[in-house]
């Protein structure tokens, strides 16, 4: 088995017991589409143990004669073609559910951070400013009883809404492909169109995955419908953000603050404007860095990768139709 990126050990553990040898990225930079492809030839693995870094049908193409099963070490799969992969006859899985939690609290820890200004308040702290400004000029918002819309009302989206509700008594209302009935009754949470979840929403958080669909949706004409009030969050991917237009939107306060767990590119580059900003927060995508949760993923993305070298069905399977060829 071929692994990028850290594998927790509970994950070790597991493939020993069932002697698999993992061999592992252990460079310090990214590994490139060129060293993986050439490693990948190299070592004929039977299984990848993939967290994050892109597959693409060359790849697939190049490691089809001996790869059995792609294990993500995510719930999203947008790094992968999947495609390619069901066309090649490689069952595909992720890593659902065991991070909704972690992932959602990170969207709740930008919301809070954004609307008191908490890291540009330390930043100011850290350079010796701890009392230039009086604190009158530069007040934060509060959030009880604000209208919260949810784009992408999924599992990790409901989570969100929940603690939105029960710390804050938000209004939910969301906005999705097709209505999520369980959600809304669990969060009172109403189904809105997305010109209505940009118009209404105060706080506006991203729960969608990323899809030709979803790319860039919120773009300048978006955040022209928007309350200059409003925060928005993201802890989904950075490309659903037009980030150049929010940057726009911050500066001519078509919008009131940001708060992201994910950007386009990541690494964010250390220039970029928005780690300037006052009513911005910037976190290095850390939405399921937590000791249990990433347990719990790198468990089910071993299970699913032993399931796959025996021939067995995955249990969190993204491209079922391979079993139906
Ligand atoms: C991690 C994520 O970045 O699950 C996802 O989709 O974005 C995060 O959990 C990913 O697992 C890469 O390690």
């Amino acid at each position: 088995v071929f692994a990028t990126k850290v594998i927790p050990e509970l994950a070790k553990e597991l493939f020993a017991n069932q002697q698999v040898i993992l061999d592992e990225w252990t460079g310090a930079q990214p590994i490139s589409k060129e060293q993986l492809t050439g490693t990948l030839i190299q070592g004929g693995y039977d299984g990848l143990l993939v967290a994050g870094v892109k597959i693409d049908a060359d790849i697939i193409d190049a490691v089809k004669a001996t790869v059995k099963v792609i294990s993500l070490l995510s719930v999203g799969f947008d790094n992968i073609d999947l495609e390619a992969a069901t066309r090649a006859g490689i069952p595909v899985s992720n890593t659902p559910d065991v991070l909704n939690d972690a992932t959602a609290q990170t969207a709740f820890l930008l919301m809070q951070n954004v609307a008191r200004k908490a890291f540009y308040n330390y930043r100011r702290i850290m350079d010796g400013d701890w009392k230039s400004e009086s604190f009158v000029k530069n007040l934060g918002q509060d959030l009880q009883g604000k209208t919260l819309g949810i784009f992408g009302m999924g599992s990790i989206g409901t989570v969100m809404a929940k603690l939105c509700k029960a710390a804050f008594n938000m209004d939910i209302i969301y906005h999705n492909r097709r209505p999520n009935k369980a959600a809304e009754t669990q969060t009172a949470a109403r189904y809105v169109s997305f010109e209505t979840l940009l118009r209404q929403s105060d706080i506006l958080s991203i729960h969608a995955a990323l899809t030709p669909e979803t790319t860039r949706i919120f773009n300048a004409e978006a955040f022209e419908k928007m309350k200059s009030s409003a925060i928005i969050i993201n802890t989904a991917r950075g490309k659903v953000i037009d980030e150049p237009a929010l940057i726009t939107a911050l500066e001519q306060k078509q919008i009131w603050g940001a708060g992201l767990d994910v950007t386009d590119p990541e690494p964010m580059a250390p220039d970029n404007p928005l780690l300037k900003m006052e009513n911005v927060a910037v976190l290095p995508h850390i939405g399921s860095a937590t000791v249990h949760t990433r347990n719990a993923m790198g468990q089910l993305a071993a299970e699913n990768m032993l399931l796959g070298l025996s021939g067995n069905r995955l249990k969190t399977i993204v491209n079922k139709e391979v079993y139906d060829r």
